[in-house]
């Protein structure tokens, strides 16, 4: 590429379609707690996990030996083997198993996300082999937050800002729309302190209600795996 690459920042899945992904490496964002969960899954071994829209999909894997993930409104479904914090994928039974998984934003934006060249995962637990890979890549990038039910929300722009303030050297920032300065400008704002600065945030207050501030805690802090999982067909491998 002659250029530099964009890198560019879509703040809910309804912005989507404004973008053309069809030569870009589409990031899908969701901090809390999907893409978060993913990555750290992919640490303790699994094999693949494939994303799916409803729970009714899901299930449908368990015939195949699969195991299978739902969250609805933060909480594991009943009658599933997984739900959706990190600490769940933690566990021996996570080594080399083929896993299906649907949660309320993130599985549905990487399905959304599939139509681009390529769709990798990020979270602050991966972010800096996530931006060595972008970097090495020198393809056009756009970041995907999940928002929550199609709306914007603060964790999943901070970390878009936080991989653009990466990247800055290597990208171009600001030619083709402001949502990029607008997301390092947040990010920046917070200065490293990403759990007070996202008090009150309300999917914070939606998983305090739950009793799962460990999971916040551990989803905002950086550099827990090397792992960048990506879609491949229809699974997410590493
Ligand atoms: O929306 C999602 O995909 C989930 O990450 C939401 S929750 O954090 O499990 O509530």
């Amino acid at each position: 590429m002659n250029r530099k690459p964009f890198i560019d920042v879509c703040f809910t899945p309804t912005l989507f379609s404004l973008f053309d992904v069809s030569e870009s490496i589409v990031v899908v964002i969701d901090v809390l707690r999907a893409t978060s969960s993913m990555c750290i899954a992919f640490e303790y071994g699994a094999n693949q996990i494939v994303p799916v829209k409803t729970v009714e999909e899901s299930l449908a894997y368990k015939q195949k030996g699969f195991l299978i993930g739902a969250e609805r409104h933060g909480e594991m479904v009943d009658g599933f083997d997984i739900g959706n914090s990190p600490f769940s994928y933690m566990e021996p039974k996570i080594k080399g198993a083929n896993i299906a998984l649907t949660t309320t934003n993130g599985t549905q934006a990487i399905n959304v996300a599939s139509v681009a060249h390529k769709v990798v995962i990020g979270s602050f637990l991966n972010l800096s082999a996530l931006c060595d890979y972008l970097i090495n890549e020198n393809r056009d990038v756009v970041c995907l937050c999940s928002g929550w039910k199609n709306s914007f929300n603060l964790e999943d722009t901070l970390l878009a800002g936080a991989i653009a303030k990466k990247l800055e050297n290597n990208f171009n920032l600001s030619d083709h729309r402001d949502s990029t300065i607008a997301a390092k400008l947040l990010c920046e704002n917070a200065q490293n302190n990403f759990y007070v600065f996202l008090n009150d945030s309300s999917h914070r207050k939606r998983l305090a209600d739950l009793h799962i501030d460990e999971d916040v805690k551990f989803c905002l802090e950086a550099d827990k795996t090397k792992c960048v999982p990506y879609l491949s067909g229809n699974a997410l491998i590493v």
